[in-house]
């Protein structure tokens, strides 16, 4: 198979890259940070979004190897931003579900020098399976290292209630389908609201993903105190683009 010889050479040659999108503070409009998205510069393809590679990966038993490296590679990036901002990496469930997680994630910061208070991974629901204490365990343990755990895509899978009460997310992240909806189905904005209100009722404080107009921004904004993220605020970014931002920032 092409794409998986492919995918093994691009581990072995760094094809690999983290991009990154803004988190932005909807109140104030002030970056928080950024979400290291994956890609893949393939000298026979072009560009390669996550969606192609990261299943790939997954059924070869490579993505552990792959995250790690582009964690590391987003690591010594972010140190040189300032002390406010935050990383963000979305963490693929075979991951999660590895007993020695949340040790190797240290060992990675450890190695960068880099503070678990600025670092974030973010799990989707497909996260978290039956055994809530299992899952529970890990996301405390991440936890205790100052790593915070946030719930990506919040709305697609099958989460209850139940979990969610018993799991101490820091965030929660709403789907960008919700999000996109608002103004242009009935009943969008009452879905984010009512998800708004249950992360307030839990203590956790929600970003919406996928914010592309100023209409969507608005009627978020008159939720709650919310984060954001989305193409209203640029496209994934890579590194240089990200340092160019920062330094017109001052
Ligand atoms: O960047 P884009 O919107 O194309 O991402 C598509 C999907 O790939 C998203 O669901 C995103 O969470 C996922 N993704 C991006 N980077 C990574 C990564 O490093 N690891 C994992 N497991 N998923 C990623
Ligand atoms: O209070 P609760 O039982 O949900 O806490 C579970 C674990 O998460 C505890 O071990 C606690 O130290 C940790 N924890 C509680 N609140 C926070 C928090 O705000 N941030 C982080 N990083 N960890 C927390
Ligand atoms: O599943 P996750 O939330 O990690 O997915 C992030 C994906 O969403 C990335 O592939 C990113 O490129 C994409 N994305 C980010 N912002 C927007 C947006 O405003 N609109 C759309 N359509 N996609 C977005
Ligand atoms: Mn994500
Ligand atoms: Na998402």
């Amino acid at each position: 198979n092409a794409l998986e010889t492919g995918i093994r050479e691009g581990l072995v040659n760094g094809e690999f890259v983290p991009y990154y999108e803004q988190q932005i503070d909807l109140e104030n409009g002030e970056l928080t940070g950024f979400e290291m998205l994956a890609r893949w510069h393939s000298p026979r393809l072009g560009v390669v979004a996550p969606d192609v590679f990261i299943p790939i990966a997954e059924s070869m038993g490579l993505i552990a190897e792959l995250s790690e490296q582009l964690i590391e590679q987003a690591l010594e990036d972010a140190k040189e931003w300032d002390a406010d901002l935050t990383l963000s990496v979305n963490i693929s469930p075979l991951q999660f579900n590895d007993p020695w997680f949340p040790q190797r994630l240290l060992k990675l910061l450890v190695k960068a020098n880099f503070p678990p208070q600025r670092f974030e991974i973010e799990i989707t629901e497909s996260c978290l399976h039956d055994n809530v204490a299992l899952v529970r365990s890990m996301i405390v343990s991440l936890r205790n290292q100052g790593i915070k755990v946030n719930l990506d895509d919040f709305g697609t899978g099958y989460s209850s209630f139940a979990q969610l009460r018993s799991l101490p997310f820091d965030r929660i992240k709403i789907d960008r389908s919700f999000v996109s909806a608002i103004g242009r189905e009935g009943g969008a904005s009452q879905i984010v609201n009512a998800i708004v209100s249950l992360g307030q009722g839990l203590g956790m404080p929600i970003t919406a993903e996928g914010i592309e107009d100023d209409e969507t921004l608005d009627n978020l904004r008159a939720l709650g105190q919310l984060k954001g993220q989305g193409y209203i605020y640029g496209r994934p970014e890579t590194i240089e683009q990200v340092r160019e931002r920062l330094e017109g920032l001052g």
